[in-house]
């Protein structure tokens, strides 16, 4: 006899019912089919065995096949609302157990008695050495109300107030700490960008007050004079220099690097400043300087290397800082802090064993940052303290705020000090 095929249980019962067979005869049939071909244990094989022996035995209270179903929903019901009991029990007492067991250590502890410590504060503080970084001048830029929609503005004239806010604002810190600390010592960083150049981008022309010869004969005057100004508030007064890219001369890669405006203006600030003994010149025709102040090194660049697009090239300057590492190697040198300019964005980033800081510019937002990128940056440049045994311990923002009133108020000061 061939094997019988069920394709579908609720078809077969369907059939059977149009053969006129009563709702018993049909479950019997099928389930005698189902256990044929399956030998089923299931529960729902149990279901189906309760319902056929309620209904072949109609004196004892016949249940309907509904009935049984219902009454095995509420056992499984109940079967999971116990287990769901069995684990609240489970849990409660497990943080019953955690609580005990703190309680006892609160408790097995002696109680807490104030050490009343007397402790004689250390105000002798050893002396600090202030940085001063310098970049991103581009002196000779010229910026617009009318062309920023009053955005920004920027000429020579702007630039003479921020040399005076830079000045007051380097017065104010020194002095400040001054009261605390010795410092004997000023590192002035000129980290490049000093010179906007004329003809580093085309339509240069357009955005220039200053051809590039008055660029570099004035912002030397500016620079000395600033220079000057310092030794009213240190002994001693070590300038370091590495050149920028707006103050090359020729098209990228036409001459070396030293071929370059910002080269020249150190060179002239050391000449006119060669008489003045508080000073000491590390202006080469290096790239990049290694300053070391107490037992830190301070590596410097200008950064134009690091290729980067809209703010900070963090991973750029990550691998610039690891490769300089190794390349330094090759003389010996350990560096323990980066300094560059370039990106106009001042920021300082942590490393494992390095710090990079990043110093602002002078003329803000530029056409070229705002129109393209919708940048702009406040004018900062960075000073920080140098500790014999801690390394950089504060730094400061300096805002060239060029803010007329402001700006009047720190000369009035001035005048009161010098008894005028
Ligand atoms: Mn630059």
């Amino acid at each position: 006899m061939a094997e019988k095929k069920v394709s579908n249980w609720r078809e077969e019962a369907t059939q059977l019912q149009l053969k006129g067979l009563t709702e018993v005869e049909i479950a019997k049939r099928i389930w005698r089919e189902y256990q044929r071909c399956f030998k089923s244990e299931a529960s729902c094989a149990r279901t189906v065995q309760r319902y056929l022996r309620s209904a072949e035995n109609p004196g004892n209270n016949s249940d309907s096949f509904e009935d049984v179903v219902e009454e095995m929903k509420g056992s499984i019901r109940k079967k999971a609302e116990r287990e769901k009991k069995r684990e609240a029990v489970l849990m409660k007492a497990a943080t019953d157990i955690i609580i005990d067991g703190v309680l006892d250590a609160i408790q097995s502890r002696e109680h807490y008695q104030p050490k009343r410590f007397e402790v004689v504060h250390n105000t002798n503080f050893s002396e600090e050495t202030i940085v001063l970084d310098i970049s991103d001048i581009q002196a000779g830029t010229y910026i617009s109300k009318e062309s920023t929609g009053g955005l920004n503005e920027y000429n020579w004239d702007v630039l003479e107030r921020q040399f005076e806010a830079l000045w007051y604002g380097l017065e104010e810190i020194v002095v400040r700490h001054k009261m605390v600390a010795p410092i004997n010592n000023l590192h002035v960083h000129l980290l490049g960008d000093i010179v906007e150049g004329w003809d580093i981008f085309k339509g240069q022309t357009h955005s220039i007050d200053h051809d590039i010869a008055h660029q570099l004969l004035d912002i030397t005057d500016l620079i000395a004079d600033f220079l000057d100004k310092c030794r009213t508030l240190f002994d001693h007064i070590h300038v370091v220099g590495v050149p920028g890219n707006h103050g090359r001369i020729g098209r990228r890669g036409e001459n070396l690097h030293y071929v370059n405006y910002d080269y020249i203006v150190y060179k002239f600030v050391e000449k006119l400043l060669k008489n003045y003994p508080e000073f000491t010149w590390q202006i080469s025709e290096s790239w990049w300087q290694v300053d070391t102040i107490y037992d830190y090194n301070f590596l410097m660049f200008h950064g134009d290397d690091i290729r980067g697009w809209q703010g900070i090239p963090y991973y750029g300057i990550d691998r610039a800082a690891k490769n300089y590492r190794e390349l330094l190697e090759l003389l010996g040198i350990r560096y323990d802090y980066m300094e560059i300019g370039h990106f106009h964005m001042p920021s300082e980033l942590a490393g494992v064993t390095t710090e990079k800081f990043i110093n602002g510019c002078w003329p803000g937002g530029t056409i070229y940052s705002m129109k393209g990128l919708g940048a702009a940056n406040t004018p900062v440049q960075k000073l920080f303290a140098v500790h014999p045994r801690q390394g950089v311990t504060y730094r400061y923002p300096i805002r060239l705020v060029v803010d007329k009133d402001k700006l009047d108020v720190a000369r009035r000061q001035e005048r009161t000090k010098k008894g005028q």
